[in-house]
């Protein structure tokens, strides 16, 4: 699933990523790369303008231009991107409280997908707490009542039905004072599918809506179709009103296309998919985790937003600078154990570093030593540590008395900083992370 589309949007990212500069024609080859990726996914052409011009107008911006590693922040301005096109957080249904009966309606085409979302639904509201009861409202398939009810039994949940009956709104208000006697407080109703949208349809649906004065009317469509179902769902929510929308057949080939357009054309949240046949197969949409898999980089995205929660972006540009020089100083080198410590996983930061994946591992790296490191360089001066050659015998040993350490681990922490100096300067062409080349460089 979506496989096409990751890679895609992956060969685009070859264009910015492991730079240390990247120019406005980077950012406009990456962006190019972008939009092919997405329109073979089947998004909406009007959408995929919106994409590109966004994210162009704020990639280029001094923002990614300036950063510290503007690879990684053109990553996140794509991913925020996707995230806000999906429809920013997860949304699940909005229902009354648990004493009062909440009504669901689920609408959508022929054979989109309807009787089986009611059923997964109802199961899901189960697992929440709720007391659901699934109405069958399609009176035209012969056997739509059927299938409903043995959905029912699977899921061991309540079916309302009515043999013979002719009008939905009828089933829907005996149901309702059914349910009110069977302490039933959320009401699923499935309903009649056309083969397209018609008046007699919309007639129907239309007095079935009023008569049932829902919470939600959840739109099911197929993903498969791509952006028809955009299409259907503006039309529905047109000549219905929808709250929603149900995607299913999620876990087939579907490109992607009508997920990353149905908020935008029709300005309607995608709350649920539908991942297989079973009735567990249903999950609430989460654009950010969608987005990190289209992206297939969430960790990347992650690590950005926590470097740039601790290091100030100048100051990091300055300390580049210092690395390209070797003139680091050991108060750079006591920062960067601070913005280590921050970090959370230090081996999600070392596999950030190109070809040091594998390489090094965090078991490698011994947090006791960086605590001692931090303990040597607090009792050294503000002036030791800017220029560390002043430190003689003399200053060693009342550094080494006033950490509760010896002479040789003081000793032994400046030859380690000098070294690492040096090679940072090397590695600095691949990482523009300062704080793992560090813990890299740390590792036995
Ligand atoms: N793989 C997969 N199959 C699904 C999913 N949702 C529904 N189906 C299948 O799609 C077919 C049609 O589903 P129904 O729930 O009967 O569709 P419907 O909209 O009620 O159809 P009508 O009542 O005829 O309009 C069934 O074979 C379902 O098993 C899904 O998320 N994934
Ligand atoms: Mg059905």
């Amino acid at each position: 699933m979506f496989d096409k589309l990751t890679s895609g949007v992956q060969d685009a990212f070859k264009f910015v990523t492991g730079k240390s500069q990247i120019t406005e024609k980077n950012i406009a080859d990456a962006v190019d790369v972008i939009k092919t990726a997405l329109l073979e996914a089947d998004v909406n052409l009007r959408v995929v303008r919106r994409f590109v011009n966004s994210t162009i107008e704020e990639a280029q911006g001094a923002k990614v231009l300036r950063a510290v590693d503007p690879g990684q922040q053109f990553v996140k301005i794509v991913h925020d991107k996707l995230v806000a096109f999906l429809g920013g957080g997860d949304q699940d249904v909005v229902l009354k409280n648990p004493d009062t009966v909440s009504v669901i309606l689920m609408l959508g085409l022929q054979g989109s997908g309807k009787t089986t979302s009611s059923a997964k639904l109802a199961l899901r509201l189960k697992k929440a707490g709720r007391t659901p009861l699934l109405v069958a409202c399609d009176l035209v398939r012969p056997a739509a009542v059927e299938q409903l009810s043995v959905l029912g039994v699977q899921i061991n949940i309540p079916v309302y039905k009515e043999d013979g009956a002719k009008d939905s709104s009828v089933v829907f208000k005996n149901a309702l004072s059914w349910a009110k006697k069977n302490m039933i407080n959320t009401i699923v109703v499935d309903t009649t599918g056309r083969m397209q949208i018609d008046e007699v349809m919309m007639d129907e649906l239309a007095r079935l809506k009023k008569a049932a004065n829902p919470d939600e009317l959840l739109l099911v469509a197929d993903s498969m179709t791509g952006q028809s179902a955009c299409d259907i769902a503006k039309t529905f929510d047109e000549k219905i009103g929808l709250t929603g929308v149900v995607l299913t057949k999620f876990d087939s080939d579907t490109r992607g296309g009508a997920a990353l357009s149905l908020k935008t054309v029709t300005g309607k949240p995608l709350k649920f998919v539908g991942t297989g046949e079973k009735p567990e197969d249903f999950e609430l949409f989460h654009p950010e985790r969608f987005a990190g898999r289209i992206l297939g980089m969430g960790d990347v995205v992650s690590l950005v937003e926590k470097a740039q929660e601790v290091i100030d972006q100048k100051e990091a540009a300055e300390l580049q600078k210092k690395i390209e020089k070797e003139t680091v100083t050991l108060e750079d080198w006591l920062a960067q154990l601070r913005a280590i410590k921050k970090m959370g996983s230090i081996q999600s930061m070392l596999d950030m570093i190109p070809g040091m994946q594998g390489q090094v591992n965090e078991k490698d790296i011994d947090k006791a030593d960086f605590k001692k490191q931090e303990v040597i360089l607090s009792s050294m001066t503000k002036k030791e540590r800017a220029n560390y050659l002043i430190i003689g015998p003399s200053r060693r040993a009342r550094i080494a008395r006033g950490s509760g350490t010896s002479v040789a681990e003081v000793a032994r922490l400046i030859k380690q900083f000098e070294k690492t100096r040096s090679m940072m300067k090397k590695m600095s062409k691949f990482s523009k992370n300062p704080a793992a080349m560090q813990a890299a460089l740390c590792a036995r």
